[in-house]
This record gives C-alpha cells, structure tokens and sequence, in this order.
C-alpha cells in the first residue's frame, strides 16, 4: 500500500468502561463532553469518537436524547468529522448500540468485529499510586458474565444492514487477530465495500496485548487480506497509548488518543483532558517529520460521504 502522507488524529471522548471516580477529567455532562471535544478538534484532532452519558450520573447511555445537546454544539463549533460508536456498553443489545448512529446518520460510526472477554487491563492502569490491589475474584470471576462483549456475525450483519442506507464510513474495531479473517469474510459476503478503515486495537484484557510485534503481525495480516482496500489506525489502550501511536505514525498509520482509551498522559500521571493527549501526540508526530491531516484531508483519505 502506497504510504499515506499525512496522519489523522482520532480523539475518543469519553467512552462507556471508565468512571468518572478514576479521573476528575473524564467528560460526562453534555457540557464537559462538548467542550473537551471541540477542545480535542482545536487541538489537532480531525475525528471525533463520541459516546454518550448520563448528564447527571455519567452512566453509559444509547438514548439518543443523551447526545442531541451536545453533537450540534461540536457541529457548529468545529469541522471534525464525527464518528458515533456503535459499541454502547456491554450489557446492550446490537439494536440499541446502533440507535444513536441510525438517529444521528453521522460520518463514522464503530463497527466491533468480534465476540470476546473485554475489560480493561487492571495492571495496565493503574490510576492511584500506592496501596492498590486488584480483586481478581471480585471483578473478574464474579463479575464475569458483564464483561462479554457480544458481537457475533448475526450483530456484525443486522448493524451492517440497518445502517447501510446511511453510508456511514466503518471504524472497524478489530481488537485480534481473528477480527481481521471476521472483517475479510463480511467483505467477501457483501456486508462491507472497500476503502476501509480499520481500527487496531491492542491492550484490552481480552484481545491482543500491546507488543510492537502484534502491531506489526496485525499490519502484516491486513496486507495480505486486504492489499490496497484498507487505510488503518491504531489504539493503544492504558499505557501503551502514547508509544503504539507513535509506532504506528512512524509506520504510516494514523492513531487515536483520547480518555476513552487512557487516562493517562504519562506513566503514572492522569491527563488534564483529551487536548493534552492529542497535543501530545501532534507534538510527536510533528517532531518526528510527519504531518497532522485537516478534517478535510482525513474526509479525502478516507472517502468519507463528507
Ligand atoms: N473502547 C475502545 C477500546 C466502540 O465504541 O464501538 C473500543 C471502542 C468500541 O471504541
Ligand atoms: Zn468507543
């Protein structure tokens, strides 16, 4: 694949796995979502990821009222494209995941390519310094039927199929190795047209961990899967944000940052806000020879409907 000159910075706002109790930072009201995103956008994000919550008790929430105060306030102040996850929750069904994204008929929307175990990997962070412990019993063993993450062909199908008159550019969330033969078979059976943007995920207790090699094993898979008929990002959740993102601009990749994936800006130290993080990783990938994409430039490279 011909190397892409320009990276596009995805910033994921929010998200549905952290609380608001990890960081004072995470954006939750319609008013906080609001302006870290159009912070996120003046700070060189081109893709905005955006879930909703609960206003008053930052809850998770599909509702599409729990958006419509703040997607016309990014609208009118920034030229980000929007990107709505289709991921909801864990507990949700593939119906009301898609709701917000059939409601709202947005630029992108998330596309989760696999079944798994998902949580976030408590060794990877760690959001207080001393005396932590983890409960694996507890959280894990108990707890184990909340952290399913159900996407089965049947799902992956009925989102394809109800959103498809919306032509909603795909952010395909791929968090194995496994979701790339998923994505490459709803492709050969018609559920997906080329260019596609995959979304590599690494990190999630769950999926593929966030090793350098796996980035280049996933890359290396989608080649050969997808040859010219993909452009790909990569996520690094918790810790390796900063670094697989930097790897990945390095390899000619775009990245996504935000508090959905990390709380953190460095090893140990919350981050102020989604800007800082996207700040961040401008600042490297801009010291480091490349060259952040517009909005626009992101709508050209990957065919959005614009
Ligand atoms: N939370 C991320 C690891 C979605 O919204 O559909 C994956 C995600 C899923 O963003
Ligand atoms: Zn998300």
């Amino acid at each position: 694949m011909a190397r892409q000159k320009k990276t596009i910075i995805t910033c994921a706002i929010t998200g549905a796995i952290h609380t608001p109790t990890m960081s004072d930072a995470l954006p939750y009201t319609y008013d906080d979502i609001a302006q870290q995103a159009i912070d996120a956008a003046e700070a060189g994000a081109s893709i905005l990821h955006l879930h909703a919550r609960n206003n008053e008790t930052g809850a998770p929430s599909v509702n599409p009222d729990d958006f419509a105060p703040f997607l016309p306030r990014i609208k009118q102040a920034t030229d980000a494209v929007v990107n709505i996850s289709t991921g909801g929750s864990l507990t949700l069904s593939i119906q009301d995941r898609i709701t917000p994204a059939k409601t709202f008929s947005p630029e992108m929307c998330s596309m989760n390519m696999g079944s798994m175990n998902f949580s976030f990997h408590p060794l990877a962070n760690r959001y207080k310094d001393g005396d932590w412990k983890f409960d694996w019993e507890k959280e894990y063993v108990a707890g184990s039927d909340q952290n399913i993450f159900r996407n089965t062909f049947r799902d992956i199908k009925e989102a394809a199929d109800t959103l498809a008159p919306h032509d909603i550019k795909f952010e395909h969330e791929c968090y194995d190795v496994g979701h790339l033969y998923n994505l490459k078979f709803c492709m050969d059976i018609g559920l997906f047209k080329a260019p596609i943007f995959i979304q590599f995920i690494f990190g999630i207790l769950g999926g593929i961990g966030p090793e350098v090699d796996n980035l280049i094993f996933m890359k290396r898979t989608a080649d050969r899967l997808f040859g010219d008929d993909y452009r790909w990002s990569v996520l690094g959740a918790g810790g390796a944000q900063m670094s697989l993102a930097t790897t990945a601009s390095q390899m000619g990749g775009n990245v996504r940052v935000g508090l959905e994936d990390s709380l953190f800006i460095s090893r140990g130290q919350l981050a102020e806000s989604n800007a800082q993080q996207v700040a961040k990783i401008r600042r490297i990938v801009e010291d480091l020879g490349s060259q952040v994409a517009t909005p626009d430039e992101a709508r050209e490279i990957l065919d959005l409907k614009g």
